[in-house]
Order: C-alpha cells, then sequence, then structure tokens
C-alpha cells in the first residue's frame, strides 16, 4: 500500500511537470509563430531579412530518390530493402525531461555492430549511411540523441554507422571542419555512398523523416520546435542534413575556416546552389524535429567574420574545402553505439593570405 501511494505521488509531480512544460512549450510556439508567420510558401520570392540574411526563392524540389548502384552482386543474396521500409511509425513522442543512460540504449539497441554499426538482416540495404555529428561537451544531448536515433534509423533500414566528431581541446569550436573530417574517417573504414550531418540536438518527430540521401542535397530538419515549427528562412541548410558522396565531392565539402557560430551553414548552402544543385525536403509535417534546449557553449561565439566570408564562397570554395583539410586525430573509440573520433583542427588563422 506504502508502495502505491509513493508512486502516485510520483506520478502526480510527473504530471505537473509535463504540464508546467507544455505550457512554457505553447507560450514559445505562439510567440515564435506571431513572428514568424507567412514564412513557408513554396516557389515565391519573399523580401524579409531575418537579422541574418536576405531572402531568396524557396525551392521545393520534389526530393526523388537516387539511384544507387546495385549492390546485390556484391557476393550477398539478400533481396533489396523495399523502397517504402515497412516498419515506420510515423509521428514519435519526444521529450528530454527524463535523462536516459546508454546502459538502457544498449539493452533497446541488441542488434548494434561495434563502432555504432547497423546493417538490415533480412534484406540489402538501399544505401550506406554515415551520421556525422560534430561534437564537444554535450553528453547528455549525445544520450538523447542515441536513444531516440538508433530505433528509428534501424526501422528505417539503412546500412549506417554512428560517428561522434569531438573536437579537442578548448579553442574556438568548428562545426564544419568536424563535418569534413567525419566524412573522410569514415570513408577510411567503409565504402558509405550517403552522409548525414547532424547537430547532437537535433531529433526528429517523424520516422518518416528519412536519414538518407536523395537527388538533391537534403535538408532534414525542417520545421523546428525552436523555430515555431516552421523554416526560419527558406535558405538554411543547418542543424541536420544528407548529402551523397557525389554530392559532397561537386562542392569540395565544406568551408574549414569557420570558427565560432554560425554562417557555416549558409557557405554549404552557397557552394550546393553555385554548383547548380537545388534544396529537397520532407513536407512540414513529416520535418518536424525537437532542438534540445540549451545555453550557448564556452567557445562558440558568433563568428563576426562570418557575413564576410559568405560573400565570398565563390572564390573560395575550390580552394577551401576536402581539398585543403588538415588535422591530427588524436583517439578513435569504438563504442557500442557509436565509434567517437577526438580530433585537434588546430585553431583560427587570422593572417592576410587566408582572407580572400
Ligand atoms: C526549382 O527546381 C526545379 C526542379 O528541380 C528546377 O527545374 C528549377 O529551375 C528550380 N527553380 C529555381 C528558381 O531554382
Ligand atoms: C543565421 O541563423 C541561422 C539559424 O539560427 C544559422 O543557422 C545561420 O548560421 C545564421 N547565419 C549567419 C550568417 O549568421
Ligand atoms: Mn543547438
Amino acid at each position: 500500500m506504502a508502495h502505491s501511494s509513493v508512486d502516485f505521488k510520483l506520478l502526480r509531480r510527473g504530471c505537473t511537470a509535463v504540464l508546467v512544460f507544455g505550457i512554457i512549450n505553447l507560450l514559445g510556439c505562439l510567440f515564435y509563430g506571431i513572428g514568424y508567420s507567412n514564412w513557408l510558401s513554396p516557389n515565391k520570392t519573399i523580401h524579409r531579412n531575418m537579422g541574418n540574411l536576405t531572402l531568396v526563392t524557396l525551392n521545393f524540389s520534389s526530393g526523388e530518390d537516387v539511384q544507387f548502384p546495385d549492390t546485390t552482386t556484391l557476393g550477398k543474396t539478400l533481396e533489396k530493402c523495399p523502397d517504402e521500409a515497412p516498419h515506420l511509425v510515423g509521428p514519435l513522442r519526444i521529450e528530454f525531461s527524463t535523462p536516459v543512460s546508454l546502459d538502457t540504449v544498449r539493452k533497446d539497441n541488441p542488434h548494434l555492430m561495434e563502432g555504432g554499426r547497423y546493417k538490415p538482416e533480412d534484406c540489402f540495404a538501399l544505401q550506406k549511411v554515415a551520421v556525422i555529428i560534430p561534437f564537444r561537451s554535450r553528453e547528455e544531448h549525445l544520450q538523447f540523441w542515441l536513444h531516440y536515433l538508433h530505433p528509428i534509423l534501424h526501422r528505417q533500414q539503412m546500412d549506417y554507422g554512428v560517428y561522434v566528431i569531438q573536437q579537442h581541446g578548448e579553442n574556438t569550436f568548428n562545426r564544419a571542419k568536424l563535418m569534413n573530417i567525419g566524412y573522410t574517417e569514415a570513408l577510411k573504414e567503409y565504402d558509405y555512398d550517403c552522409f548525414v550531418f547532424s547537430d547532437v540536438d537535433i531529433i526528429p518527430m517523424d520516422d518518416r523523416n528519412l536519414y538518407r540521401c536523395f537527388s538533391q542535397p537534403r535538408h532534414l530538419s525542417v520545421a523546428v520546435d525552436k523555430f515555431g515549427f516552421r523554416l526560419p528562412y527558406p535558405k538554411i541548410f543547418g542543424g541536420a542534413t544528407a548529402l551523397s558522396k557525389e554530392q559532397m565531392l561537386k562542392i569540395n565539402g565544406f568551408p574549414n575556416n569557420y570558427w565560432g557560430w554560425g554562417g557555416e551553414d549558409d557557405d554549404i548552402y552557397n557552394r550546393l546552389s553555385y554548383r547548380g544543385m537545388t534544396i529537397s525536403r520532407p513536407d512540414s509535417a513529416v520535418g518536424k524535429c525537437r532542438m534540445i534546449r540549451h545555453t550557448r557553449d564556452k567557445n562558440n561565439e558568433p563568428n563576426p567574420e562570418r557575413f564576410e566570408r559568405i560573400a565570398h564562397t565563390l572564390s573560395t570554395m575550390d580552394k577551401d574545402g576536402i581539398n585543403s583539410l588538415e588535422y591530427k586525430v588524436v583517439t578513435v573509440e569504438k563504442h557500442v553505439l557509436f565509434t567517437k573520433i577526438t580530433v585537434d583542427v588546430g585553431e583560427p588563422i587570422r593572417a592576410k593570405e587566408d582572407e580572400n
């Protein structure tokens, strides 16, 4: 009896917390909703300045699947996985009130192979996907990410691996360079044909949001709660994205010289657009995501050079990217749930020759 009354108290406390959380969320949505109403009008030019960028035409491309080479010739007799994975469930309940332990996540995902690798057992995956997470001291976010994403990726039937690319030391954070490193290091391990780049705090709210590649570069985090479940501006290409190896090579990867917060994602958008590509996105229902709330990280201040840099992408992209990438691997750790590669990315060069 005493036992059940304790349970009840706990339950009541839990409910109050959920209610308060809900109200806060609702207020947040209202606030953003009013501020950002009518952004989303496909194929319409919206001239509004969001404070950091002038907007241009939004082009929703259909996002057809890419045809990757037939993999059934690799000695396996398995049939190709179906185009539509049969175990998807649609909308998911995502919340961050109760921390999850990696032990639990490991138990929940018994099919993982060392290094956070998975491959469907009963069919041949359509794509080989490396999921790259640029990272530094966000252990709690990583736990949520692994807890939610492994089962989703499992249901999506991809042959995938999770790579956490951790910036070593205390220097200013360099997200795009970490993503270049993840791309390079993952390719040394396996013949991946698709690369998903995800911030550690972005969780999709629908498993029909496929974490794989399409005929055009894919933006996955299209309707984030933080932005009132809308695109903050049409050219946004941050958060979580997917690029095929071919698309990566076309743009020479990402810039290596954006130190601190902001702009690197806009540079990547510029690169794609200068190479004639358009952005593919799921619709705003399937593309709903939650972002784990957090305060600004240490040593990731807004980058004062970002506006200057994104104005010159066209002339810098061919010499700054995968072809100029330099770094040192500090450690490689193979965990069950992920591969963690700690890297020394160096520090900002403020010299003249680095300017365009
Ligand atoms: C929009 O996308 C379509 C199909 O991908 C393409 O043909 C068209 O040129 C694009 N329009 C703009 C303005 O980029
Ligand atoms: C503009 O804001 C978006 C969303 O927060 C961010 O991803 C992007 O990097 C910013 N761009 C610049 C130039 O500050
Ligand atoms: Mn964040």
